[in-house]
């Protein structure tokens, strides 16, 4: 089961197994595998969350399909059904205090930074949520920089990126640095940022500050520029109490769990606009993989490395399709609509972007598209209920063009029909609201 174990060998005099690996974010639907898998693998594994995602998924009406236990219930999972201790820590990243402790106790030799706000649309709610989105993101990203300089400077931070820092400009997008040669003299720059959101524009802000750190405090650092993630499964989730939480509302739902989403409600499938738009797409196992050979294959100190982390670029258009091919085999016929785009976003472009590094560090996707698809859809049947109790809050009310988008978002009330929203969903024998 989960990823072989291997050889104790190192990289810049780090071993490779047996690291001890602190998680921030980790009761989220990517900190969650990523410890199942890091404990799989051989390293211990502690981690770090205030439950905040849990309580904003809950602000605008949702949850996940899938029912996520409270967190003691989740850590008993662990040492039930693989035999590891998780250790844990509940703080927030915003109490500087908290967060210099926590690393002076665990002493990790490598911190996986994933406790952000990680949603364009909510960023786009309006100007609380765009203030919250920032502040939070940055405070949190600066303490962690600070509280490893005072407490642990010869650990490797992850921190988790997104490609949406980069845009889509016309031209190949560069992985992290590019040789810029400009009115007769040459040097190697930092690619252009063009975020498209105020959460993707956190994470640019996020990683000059992580440069700028690595550069004056000889921080070992990587930011990764991650994909869009879909999916539901890893290796290690072999029972259901080990799940990680699958979102599907207009908010924290991404485009291709969502068409699935969709395509079992008998909701039609919403490619926004005319549908062109292309991203650069990672199943969700195959994130776990490539987080766990950034964490094992760490950068010498002083260097800020950027890992460009997706498996393959599709428009929303192809998956859409993909989706209804696969629905299709299930007997369902899902129409695939174009609603007004939401977002402001470029419909038709180019998108090339480069990601070899990765691949040259032994990164393999693990299983073909439609093969994840088919899975999700298993998944999804499964938890129809839950789904059904929350359709209302799948179609976009949330509106790039606008500066308020709340009274929109609150004015969305569950139909007559649906079940009460607390009501117990099949699949689940605990109530839950995550
Ligand atoms: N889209 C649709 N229909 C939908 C939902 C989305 O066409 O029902 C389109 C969007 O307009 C966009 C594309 O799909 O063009 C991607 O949107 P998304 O919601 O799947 O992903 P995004 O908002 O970009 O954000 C997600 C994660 C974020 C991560 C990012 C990686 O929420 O945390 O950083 O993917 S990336 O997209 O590469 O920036």
């Amino acid at each position: 089961m989960g990823a072989p174990q291997v050889k104790a060998r190192t990289t810049h005099g780090r071993r490779v197994t047996g690291q001890k690996v602190l998680i921030t974010g980790i009761d989220g639907y990517s900190g969650w595998p990523l410890a199942l898998h890091l404990l799989a693998r051989g390293h211990s594994v502690v981690g770090l969350d205030n439950f905040v995602t849990r309580k904003r998924v809950r602000e605008v009406g949702s949850w996940s399909a899938t029912p996520i236990p409270s967190w003691p219930r989740r850590q008993a999972s662990v040492r039930e059904v693989l035999g590891k201790e998780l250790g844990f820590h509940s703080g927030d990243l915003g109490d500087y205090e908290f967060v210099r402790r926590v690393l002076a106790e665990e002493q990790p030799d490598a911190i996986v930074h994933l406790a952000e706000q990680r949603s364009a649309p909510y960023s786009m709610i309006d100007v609380h949520h765009a203030v919250d989105t920032q502040v939070g993101n940055l405070t949190g990203t600066l303490h962690l920089l600070y509280a490893m300089k005072e407490a642990c400077p010869g650990a490797h931070l992850v921190k988790m990126g997104t490609m949406g820092e980069y845009g889509t400009p016309n031209v190949d997008i560069a992985e992290g640095f590019f040789e810029v040669e400009y009115r007769g003299r040459k040097d190697t720059m930092p690619f252009p940022r063009q975020a498209g959101s105020w959460y993707h524009w956190s994470k640019v802000f996020d990683s000059g500050d992580v440069m700028f750190a690595s550069r004056i405090w000889k921080l070992r650092t990587t930011d990764v520029m991650q994909g869009v993630i879909y999916g539901i499964r890893t290796p290690e989730i072999t029972d259901d109490r080990l799940l990680t939480r699958f979102d599907f509302d207009e908010t924290w739902g991404t485009s291709l769990n969502r068409f699935i989403a969709q395509a079992v409600l008998g909701l039609p499938i919403t490619p926004y606009g005319k549908g062109n738009q292309r991203r650069g797409f990672i199943a969700l196992e195959d994130s776990m993989q490539s987080l766990r050979i950034a964490v094992e294959n760490p950068p010498a100190p002083g260097e800020y490395r950027v890992l460009n982390q997706f498996d393959a670029a599709y428009s929303v258009n192809e998956l859409a399709a993909r989706t209804a091919e696969v629905a299709a085999e299930l007997g369902l016929h899902p129409t695939i609509e174009h609603p007004e785009n939401p977002r402001t976003e470029a419909e038709e472009h180019y998108y090339q972007p480069v990601h070899d590094k990765l691949v040259a560090l032994g990164y393999r996707r693990s299983r073909e598209l439609t093969e994840v698809v088919r899975e999700i859809f298993r998944d999804l049947r499964r938890y129809r209920r839950r789904l059904e109790s929350r359709r209302h809050v799948v179609e976009p009310t949330v509106r790039w063009s606008s500066a308020d988008s709340r009274p929109a978002l609150d004015a969305r009330s569950p139909p007559r029909s649906a079940p009460a929203p607390d009501a117990p969903a099949s699949g689940t024998t605990e109530r839950s609201t995550a």
